[in-house]
């Protein structure tokens, strides 16, 4: 059997430029910087020599106390807390045990994998996620987190938020995968490497779920302001290992790009617009409500807890939010003008999707995110602006009825 450790190293590089680089190799900087002196030294020069020698010595230690007290004031607050690389993937050891509100089933799941995805219906990450699983027709079973007491996912240690996916592989391991571009990437380098899709599944350990995963580290950091961060690597590159298929590097850069912008630009357009007013807040809370079945998942107080509390929070989080993200007042046109240009850009390139003549995964991100909103206000309004989203919209949609046998 293969060493995984030279095929995963490879897969870095054919992701297209990893974001965590092996550090450079080391520089002759310091035997350069010695040579002139040495030269000197040689030819003679007996006062010349010294001067140069104690200027050398001076600003070498000058440099050396420079750099402690700067290296000491930097990782007071940029300390690295843990870097657990035996942590990632996070390994349980037992399926979490919670009964489904859901499944979705495919005839084209061919994975070999069993996906149980904890989420709220109408995160834009956690759609973002089912978008691209009813894409490629692979089934999973959904758990549906109470937002305010969160329960659900108690059982997971460090990170509390959705979308969380826990995968059985044929293997056996039992993986948390958290952050919904981190799984997408890494279920599609799982789906590519595999080629399920043509049928012609390969039992090769190098492109397990697990070996895939582990390209994805979590690091643990402080920043700045000595706050906590966490960040998961490279969780927009595919690990194609090698094999393009009919995938060209550019296709690849391109769809990273835009599904960089569904995830910092196109959902920041979306809060400050369902809860542009109270009474509009409310509303997107009521549709919450409706498609997330919260009548059926949670208690009838905590319900109207979420709905009316909830909803006065988010419109005033809603404000914040557009002034963080730079929207005009009137948000609806940041919205209508970040659509636009979407739309724009998928024409220019002359197709029916950004894709080409199928979606890709920016398709699949952005309409993930759009889907969040579906029965909320400004969901309509955007439609009414723009028809050439909304057909963009439903010709995704369609597609990801195709498959679906059961849910
Ligand atoms: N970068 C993450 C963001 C996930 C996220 O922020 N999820 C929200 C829900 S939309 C969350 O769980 N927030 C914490 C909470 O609800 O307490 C991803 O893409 O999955």
């Amino acid at each position: 059997m293969r060493s995984s450790v030279p095929r995963l190293l490879l897969r870095r590089f054919i992701s297209t430029g990893p974001t965590s680089c092996a550090p450079p190799p080391p520089t002759s900087a310091s035997k350069e910087l010695k040579i002139p002196f040495q030269q000197q030294e040689e030819a003679g020069g007996g006062k010349k020599r010294s001067l140069l020698w104690w200027g050398a010595v001076s600003l070498g230690i000058g440099t050396a106390v420079g750099v402690a007290v700067g290296y000491d004031q930097i990782k007071r607050v940029r300390t690295l807390v843990k870097n657990p690389s035996d942590e990632v993937p996070f390994i349980l050891t037992a399926v979490p045990a919670h009964t489904p509100s859901r499944s979705m089933r495919f005839v084209t799941d061919a994975s070999g994998l069993k996906l149980t995805l904890f989420q709220y219906q109408t995160c834009p990450f956690c759609c973002k996620v089912r978008a691209m699983l009813d894409f490629f027709g692979i089934s999973y079973d959904i758990v549906e987190v109470n937002p305010v007491l969160r329960s659900q996912i108690k059982w997971s240690q460090t990170y509390k938020k959705v979308p969380i996916l826990v995968v059985q592989t044929p293997q056996g391991e039992i993986l948390q995968l958290n952050d919904s571009t981190m799984i997408v990437s890494a279920l599609y380098s799982f789906l590519f490497a595999n080629k399920h899709q043509a049928g012609n599944s390969t039992s090769d350990t190098n492109n397990s779920m697990y070996s895939i995963a582990k390209c994805y580290p979590t690091i643990k950091y402080n920043d700045d302001d000595g706050k906590a961060q966490t960040e998961i690597m490279n969780k927009y590159f595919l690990m194609l290992d090698g094999d393009l298929g009919k995938r060209t590097k550019e296709d690849i850069l391109e769809e990273r790009k835009w599904r960089r912008w569904a995830d910092t630009v196109y959902v920041h357009t979306l809060s400050p617009n369902i809860y542009r007013t109270v009474s509009e807040a409310i509303d997107s809370f009521k549709y919450f409500d409706k498609v997330g079945e919260w009548e059926k998942n949670f208690p009838t107080w905590e319900r109207y807890l979420v709905i009316y509390v909830g909803a006065l929070a988010m419109w005033m989080i809603g404000k914040r939010l557009q002034k963080r993200h730079n929207l005009k007042a009137d948000v609806r046109l940041s919205l209508f003008e970040e659509s636009d240009y979407w739309v724009k850009c998928i024409h220019k390139k002359g197709g029916e999707f950004m894709g080409g003549s199928a979606p890709n995964l920016s398709d699949l991100a952005v309409y993930g995110v759009l889907s969040s909103i579906e029965g909320c206000e400004a969901f309509g309004d955007l439609m009414q602006h723009s028809k050439g989203l909304g057909k963009w919209y439903h010709n995704i949609k369609n597609h990801l009825k195709n498959n679906l046998i059961q849910s």
